[in-house]
């Protein structure tokens, strides 16, 4: 047992109580499985061997949700070890305003309508501003389609921010958005990406991706760029030496096999590229949308989807649990459940909570260090590249 805990990178930081502890904790795994229908796949992910789309499917399927938990939370340690991350960032969105309209979308508003916004550059970093105060090292930035800003607005806001704090990491615009800069200006996706970058670009997040499946796609989202350009723009992103992350929108008309496609057509980008830093599941929120008939998803569907999304995509390094979307409980258990990280401080935070969440919009650093620590885990603070900010060592208490 000692020998698995080296491996797993623990061991020198447990005293004999602990060690005893994870010792009784891993027998008590091994009996579980030892008695599960999922004991095949157990087997599989301690061998290294990657599971198929057929073997996901059993996974969503299986009710035993405590070996499913077991077998992603192996899956987790080998990538990652006993840390989780958390990143000091802000969320800001440039505009509501936008020609879509998602079925889904709470946050998307009309030029005629009475609450609709669009920040001036001025505003933009203003706010950034004052995040940079609280010590943030990311900004993650989208908006709706906007109907008539021109190009120069997006190139001279990441002049703008970068010019504040060249350091700043920009992760700004879903592939929807680079899709639609490239329609309305007259360019190519690969030339919008170019010009981005070259104003300050630093990676993208990865909103817009839904469920990859046509025939969900057209139901809920039909006006919006495809999956194949979704995926083409962060093949392109990658190629330009871009990191990207890319996200599942799940709970609500999908079924268990187009989550299924969805994780095997990111999992093939990554195989050819190997620029997706991370993979976020996305609860879905009923409130204020055109699908609020529809139940939200339920806690152990949430889990569930980590825990697939750990196993399904062996070649991308992190899973993220986004507490906004999921509640600050479950983010925390889907700790045990697959997933690494959790995103982050935020500050501000509108497309869930006008869809419902109510979460806070913000968590400081020593809440996120707690929770972390409560699952487990060792808390470390790490930049959009997952390089470490604040190690595990650090006190929890609140960067200024
Ligand atoms: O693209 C919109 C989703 C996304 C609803 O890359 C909804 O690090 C649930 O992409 N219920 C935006 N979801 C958020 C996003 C994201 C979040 C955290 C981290 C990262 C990252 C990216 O939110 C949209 C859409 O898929 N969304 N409306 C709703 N009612």
């Amino acid at each position: 047992m000692s020998e698995v805990l080296e491996r797993l990178g623990v061991a020198r930081q447990l005293s004999f109580c602990q060690t005893a502890g994870f010792c009784y904790f891993f027998r008590a795994v091994n009996f579980l499985i030892q008695r599960s229908e999922l004991r095949d796949l157990y087997d599989k992910v301690a061998a290294g061997e990657r599971i198929s789309e057929a073997d996901a499917l059993r996974l969503f399927e299986s009710k035993d949700l405590n070996a499913l938990g077991a077998i992603a939370d192996l899956a987790r340690q080998k990538k990652v070890g006993n840390r989780a991350s958390y990143i000091v960032n802000r969320y800001l969105n440039y505009s509501n305003y936008c020609i879509l309209s998602c079925q889904f979308c709470s946050f998307a508003r009309k030029k005629r309508d009475a609450d609709g916004f669009e920040l001036s550059i001025p505003q933009m970093v203003e706010k950034a501003r004052e995040a940079l105060k609280l010590g943030i090292t990311e900004l993650h930035i989208v908006g709706g389609l906007h109907p008539s800003l021109p190009f120069s607005y997006y190139t001279d806001m990441l002049k703008g921010l970068k010019a504040i704090r060249p350091g700043i990491h920009l992760k700004c615009f879903t592939a929807v958005e680079i899709a639609f800069f490239a329609d309305t200006y007259g360019m190519t996706d690969e030339a919008v990406l170019r010009a981005l970058m070259a104003a300050g670009l630093d990676s993208l997040p990865g909103g817009g991706a839904e469920i990859f499946a046509e025939r969900v796609r057209r139901k809920i989202c039909h006006d919006k760029a495809d999956a194949d350009r979704y995926l083409s723009i962060h093949r392109i992103a990658h190629g330009l030496g871009m990191r990207t992350n890319v996200t599942m929108l799940y709970g609500h008309i999908e079924t268990m096999a187009e989550r299924v496609d969805h994780m095997a057509r990111t999992r093939a980008l990554q195989d050819e590229t190997g620029g997706i830093q991370a993979f976020i599941p996305l609860a879905f929120h009923p409130d204020n949308n055109q699908m609020r008939k529809l139940p939200a998803p339920s806690a152990s569907d949430t889990l569930r989807v980590h825990a697939v999304s750990r196993l399904m995509l062996d070649n991308i390094p992190h899973v993220k649990a986004f507490w906004i979307a999921t509640g600050v409980e479950i983010a925390q258990m889907a700790l045990w459940f697959g997933a690494d990280d959790l995103d982050g401080t935020v500050q501000e935070e509108k497309i869930y909570h006008m869809a419902g969440s109510r979460t806070p919009e913000s968590l400081g650093t020593s809440d996120i260090r707690r929770l972390i620590r409560a699952a487990g885990r060792l808390p470390v603070e790490r930049d959009t590249l997952y390089n470490v900010v604040t190690p595990a060592e650090a006190p929890d208490r609140a960067r200024p």
